[in-house]
């Protein structure tokens, strides 16, 4: 009402960016064409057991042939900002090589489309796709992985570079190394925790060399990282349960903070996988300088928080944090206990906590202060409520999500956390991994027989959310 709106408590300082994110293969499809060559979710979603009910990203929301009246709709919803990832196996198939054109001409054609409607594109490098050849050469456990993925970024800024001012090196490093190497739950499906671990030094370096080579060929983009740190909680404040927080938040967390921004990987982290890799000759000398060139901001992607409690010996068979996997995602910490906190949870199954998501922001704020955030991932999977009277999606669920971490990162900002913006996760529902098409994380709605587009009550209300930059009411 008025007197609400005169208050006018939850509004963002000026300039605050408003966005949606997507990732290549969740939404593009078109997987063979345009010289596109197979990548680890090809293979992966391809075999049998994988992913739920088989699905693959072969059409997915076919946006690859659908970019234009994508970026009409989100113009309509008034987005200013559109987070999207780039397929490497588009760019420069099977990860090494020249650029291939058509793949350039893609993003291309989808920035000039972006560019007209007046949304700034930010461009991730990686969120997940590793061309299939590279991980037949070992993938992230390699070294040289981390060397091609430096000279892919010079490539991307090459073409790119000057339409896009915003990138992102890695998403959400953790699940590449930990679910894709240690309890295989993602592509390529690995289950090795010494793999894993020498998978996050390799990612971590890799991040270094794209942030080195963005920064020579363009001097004045914004360069950021996006990852998906754990707000970690102990279920008592007994010894034990802190030292299970200390340990997740060391292979959770600071495995990618610490030499991405202090430049150097945290002492405890060292001791309590010492006897699972010989860090000495994993991390060579100059690593962490690479690893820690500086960024401008750093992405967060917040959906939940992590609850733990001291090592039992069962924890490994009972844990709800492993997924669908007997492997721990948590080398040398694979008998610490995870516990769903009471309450409400997604159709994920994960706990709705937006006040994980405003520690985190303080957490991080006050550990690296003056840093720039930006929340680059937050929503959560609902199932539709999809009315034929009026062919509207009542997604009341969601917006009550958004509204809760929406207020949070306000509370945040007030607080002191220099936070740019936000992105929506997702613009459009899509291909949700190992869950495949199961679970609808969109603002707006595809119907996967059709390929229509149907904006949740969600995208109303962010909509308006961004044109009065605040929260709105429910
Ligand atoms: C992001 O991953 C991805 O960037 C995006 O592509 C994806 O579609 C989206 O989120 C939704 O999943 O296992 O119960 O302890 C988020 C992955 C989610 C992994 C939270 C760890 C912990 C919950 N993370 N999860 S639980």
């Amino acid at each position: 009402g008025p007197a609400t709106a005169a208050i006018d408590p939850l509004s963002f300082p000026p300039g605050f960016l408003w966005g949606v994110a997507t990732a290549a293969y969740q939404i593009e499809g078109a997987t063979a064409e345009g010289g596109r060559t197979p990548s680890i979710w090809d293979t992966f979603s391809h075999t049998p057991g994988k992913v739920a009910n088989g699905d693959t990203g072969d059409t997915a929301c076919d946006h690859y042939h659908r970019y234009r009246t994508d970026v009409t709709l989100m113009s309509h919803l008034g987005i200013q900002a559109y987070r999207f990832s780039l397929s490497w196996s588009r760019i420069q198939p099977g990860g090494r090589g020249p650029a291939n054109p058509a793949g350039l001409d893609f993003y291309g054609r989808l920035v000039d489309e972006l560019l007209d409607a007046g949304i700034k594109p930010v461009a991730t490098l990686y969120h997940w796709d590793l061309p299939q050849e590279r991980e037949d050469a070992g993938g992230w456990t390699e070294r040289a992985t981390a060397e091609r993925f430096g000279e892919y970024a010079a490539l991307a800024a090459e073409a790119l570079g000057d339409r896009v001012d915003v990138w992102t090196t890695l998403n959400e490093p953790w699940c590449s190394a930990f679910l894709g190497y240690g309890s295989g739950v993602h592509a390529p499906g690995r289950t090795d925790p010494a793999l894993a671990l020498r998978a996050a030094h390799h990612l971590n370096l890799a991040h270094g060399r794209a942030t080195a080579a963005l920064r020579s060929a363009l001097p004045t983009a914004q360069v950021a990282v996006s990852l998906n740190l754990h707000q970690v909680r102990p279920l008592t404040s007994s010894p034990a349960d802190l030292d299970a927080a200390r340990r997740i938040d060391a292979v959770g967390n600071r495995i990618f903070t610490g030499p991405m921004l202090s430049g150097a990987y945290p002492a405890d982290l060292l001791a309590d996988t010492s006897h699972i890799v010989d860090w000495d000759t994993l991390v060579q000398p100059g690593d962490e300088a690479a690893i820690n060139t500086p960024i401008d901001l750093l992405g967060i992607n917040y959906y939940t928080p992590a609850v733990v409690s001291a090592p039992t010996p069962d924890a490994a068979a009972v844990n709800h944090a492993h997924g669908e996997s007997d492997h721990s995602p948590w080398p040398g910490s694979e008998s610490i206990n995870f516990h769903l906190p009471p309450g409400e949870t997604t159709d994920m199954g994960w706990a709705i906590d937006p006040t994980g998501l405003y520690d985190l922001l303080m957490a991080i704020t006050h550990a690296h202060p003056g840093l720039p955030l930006a929340v680059t991932e937050n929503g959560g999977a609902f199932p539709d409520v999809l009315t034929t009277a009026d062919g509207q999606v009542h997604d009341h669920d969601r917006i009550a999500y958004l509204h809760k971490h929406l207020a949070a990162v306000h509370q945040a900002v007030n607080d002191g956390a220099d936070v740019r913006g936000y992105f929506l996760w997702s613009f459009l529902d899509n291909f949700e991994w190992a869950y495949g098409y199961a679970k609808r994380f969109g603002a707006v709605h595809v119907d996967y027989d059709t390929q229509l587009r149907t904006p949740k009550r969600s995208a109303r209300w962010y909509s308006r959310a961004i044109a009065t930059n605040s929260v709105p009411a429910l």
